[in-house]
């Protein structure tokens, strides 16, 4: 069976391939994505490592000359997905943007992340030192243009930024905000190529799209967007991995003779690891988001929680008491870890970022873990994503409680994970 799958993931890899750049998955998401392009390599790392290269060179392709890398690269229009290139309207070249046509909000930057561990498959250093400086613009933004009133945590401005859409964890900003009245009039292509009941709520979207509208009004300023924007909510799942990928930065400067960028990597990262004390929520021992203006904590434990681990971040007693969360969590499902508590009154198993597991954050978190001497529960949530896909299939994300396959199908990086993470025969081989 597990070589059905290799081979099935493999496959996956080479149908969503779009000439060097890989989608998603076929009419829900049919562009270039941010974070997914990052995990998809390590999949082709496994079998082809100069495509692996090749995705991240393209990724590249959309870098702002802010050093914002957009969370979607729109080299077509395609009608199959909303809101296309017509909604964002970002500015061009000459004004700042990129060389095509993108989102106007960044995702989470693992890239830094997934640079390293090519380098470690044996990747060329020649094609990362070439990359090094559109990274390191990356972070510099997002140090500048994330962090409200110069504060050390990382926020965003769009739920979808944070790539995980309508986490629970987003309420608070969400239901402070209003919907802009004179927002144009759409219509959603995401129910139309999957079931409404799993995806994010109307209301959700006229948010989504209100802030974008924000966006546009303000030519994509994105110091006045983090300042005034109707959304500002500090975000666990941003600053762990850029804090991580901060310190996988500071490892490729020096393998790569750097040295120019040590102390301003260094910095970011004594920042980086000041700044998660914002993020705790002690009634929940757990590190939460946040919203910027009222100061007020989620109250709900998701799976960025977890994710201290994998930037080596907190104390002993936040990490104990993040422990404490995760197995409480793993008790009450049979599939590790989902998105959201399942204790919690607005878990769903099956809506999108409100309860389902997924791929490449479990991939993240697990590794963390792993790092951090907690090997049995990152070995169960690697288990548990090989069992889910053996039982479902590749789908994008998948429910806790009973394993079945969520939403897009054929997925990219559940295809990538596989091969790169879960698949038995990469087991054997890492042991
Ligand atoms: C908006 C592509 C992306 C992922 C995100 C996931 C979903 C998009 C959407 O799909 O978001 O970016 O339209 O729902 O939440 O994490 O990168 O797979």
């Amino acid at each position: 069976m597990s070589h059905d799958l290799d081979q099935q993931a493999v496959d996956i890899l080479s149908k969503n391939d779009r000439g060097g750049f890989t989608i998603p998955t076929a009419r829900l998401y049919p562009y270039q994505w941010n974070w997914d392009s990052a995990f998809v390599a390590l999949g082709f790392a496994t079998f082809d490592m100069d495509r692996a290269w090749r995705e991240l060179e393209l990724l590249l392709e959309g870098q702002w000359a802010n050093g914002m890398i957009p969370h979607i690269l729109f080299r077509q229009n395609d009608p199959d997905y909303f809101p296309g290139p017509s909604v964002w309207r970002t500015p061009d070249a000459s004004n700042g943007g990129g060389k095509m046509p993108s989102g106007g909000i960044s995702q989470p930057p693992v890239l830094a992340s997934i640079i390293l561990e090519l380098l470690a498959q044996g990747g060329s250093n020649k094609r990362a030192s070439a990359m090094f400086d559109a990274v390191m613009n990356w972070h510099r933004w997002f140090h500048e243009c994330r962090t409200p009133k110069g504060t050390q945590t990382i926020a965003t401005i769009h739920p979808w930024e944070t790539g995980r859409d309508n986490c629970p964890d987003w309420e608070i900003g969400l239901s402070s905000m209003e919907i802009d009245p004179d927002i144009e009039p759409y219509e959603r292509k995401d129910t139309v190529h999957s079931a409404a009941s799993q995806r994010p709520s109307k209301e959700q979207y006229d948010k989504y799209v209100t802030i974008i509208k924000f966006g546009r009004d303000h030519d994509w300023d994105q110091k006045v967007l983090t300042r005034d924007g109707p959304f500002v909510m500090f975000d666990p799942g941003l600053h762990f991995i850029l804090l991580r990928a901060d310190r996988d930065l500071l490892m490729l400067a020096e393998r790569l003779g750097r040295n120019d960028c040590v102390a301003e990597i260094q910095g970011w990262i004594e920042t980086g690891v000041a700044g998660v004390e914002t993020l705790w929520n002690p009634e929940l021992k757990a590190f939460c988001a946040r919203d910027v203006r009222s100061g007020k904590f989620s109250n709900g434990f998701s799976s960025a929680s977890a994710l201290c681990f994998y930037a080596d971040a907190g104390s002993d007693e936040q990490r104990m008491g993040t422990l404490e969360n995760i197995q409480r969590i793993g008790d009450a499902v049979q599939f590790m870890l989902p998105s959201w508590d399942p204790h919690h009154p607005m878990f769903e198993a099956q809506r999108y970022w409100c309860g389902p597991l997924w791929p490449q954050m479990n991939h993240i978190i697990s590794k963390g873990l792993a790092e951090q001497g907690e090997q049995i529960i990152a070995d169960r949530i690697r288990a548990d994503l090989a069992a889910v896909i053996g039982k479902s299939g590749f789908y994008e994300c998948f429910d806790p409680v009973t394993g079945s396959g969520c939403i897009g199908t054929d997925f990219s990086w559940t295809a990538a994970m596989w091969l790169a993470w879960a698949s038995p025969k990469r087991t054997a081989r890492a042991a």
